[in-house]
């Protein structure tokens, strides 16, 4: 086995505090592409770039070119939990991992058992109106045609943090508490390029701090260990 692993192993089998952070890299192994990767969403073809299109100013705009790339790119049927999603359920359950703080939206964590998951950037499952905020299911939205609208008149929008928009301030000082309180940190499947989000991980005081990841990222040099490969793979060894 790969000393990298090794050392994760044992870093998971001696703590009862462990936080998970990850990104869309969390999912790759389950078929949803992620934004940089080679295949990922940045590199498709599409009439604007993605950051435009989940933007907020774009949605107000633009609702029928927003929830054509919504139901096309964003929602991906029939997925399942990957083994990196299941191993922290269990570990959960164990009793040794706090907390998955994800910038991902697929839900996927939930799926495969995870409780206490926080979502930075909310989730694709939940609809709710723009206007006098009644929740939706996230059927129409998601499978639809056109532009879902509520009983108001008012569009019906993903329950997602779009670009522009700030992030829940409760979620992200639950996200800080539990990152800056863990004795294990690993965060895995993610660029860390995007911020606020990518920035929560320099709240971190301890000493174990696992970065698993296919790509370099900028915090490279920050972990105590870096292991880069695919985060199925390594959470099936841990
Ligand atoms: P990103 O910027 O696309 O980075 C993903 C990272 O994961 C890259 O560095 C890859 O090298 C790495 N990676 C890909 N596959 C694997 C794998 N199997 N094992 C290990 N590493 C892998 O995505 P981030 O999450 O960093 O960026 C944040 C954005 C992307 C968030 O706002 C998300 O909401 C958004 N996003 C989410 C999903 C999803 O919910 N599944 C999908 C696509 C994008």
């Amino acid at each position: 086995m790969d000393s990298g692993i090794d050392r994760l192993k044992e870093w998971i089998a001696e703590s009862n505090n462990i936080v998970f952070f990850g990104g869309a890299g969390v999912s790759t192994e389950s078929g949803i592409p992620d934004f940089r990767s080679v295949d990922g969403l940045y590199n498709q073809k599409w009439k604007y770039p993605p950051e435009t299109i989940l933007s907020a100013s774009f949605f107000a705009r633009n609702p029928e070119e927003y929830y054509r790339f919504h139901r096309e790119k964003l929602v991906i049927e029939n997925v399942q939990p990957n083994r990196a999603h299941k191993r922290l359920a269990e570990l959960e359950a164990e009793g040794k991992l706090r907390a998955v703080i994800t910038q991902n939206i697929d839900g996927l964590h939930q799926a495969a058992g995870s409780k206490n998951v926080l979502e930075l950037h909310g989730s694709i499952l939940r609809a709710y109106c723009s206007r006098c905020r009644k929740p939706y299911p996230a059927e129409r939205m998601n499978h639809g045609e056109g532009v879902p609208r509520c009983d108001c008149g008012g569009v019906i929008r993903p329950d997602i943090v779009l670009y522009e928009e700030p992030l829940d301030q409760d979620i992200m000082s639950s996200a800080l508490h539990y990152i800056r309180h863990a004795d294990v940190l690993i965060v895995g499947g993610t660029s860390l390029n995007v911020y606020p989000a990518a920035g929560l991980i320099r709240y971190y005081r301890g000493t174990k701090l696992a970065l698993v990841n296919l790509s370099e990222t900028p915090y490279d040099g920050f972990a105590d260990l870096v292991i880069h490969e695919k985060i199925g793979e390594v959470f099936s060894q841990v």
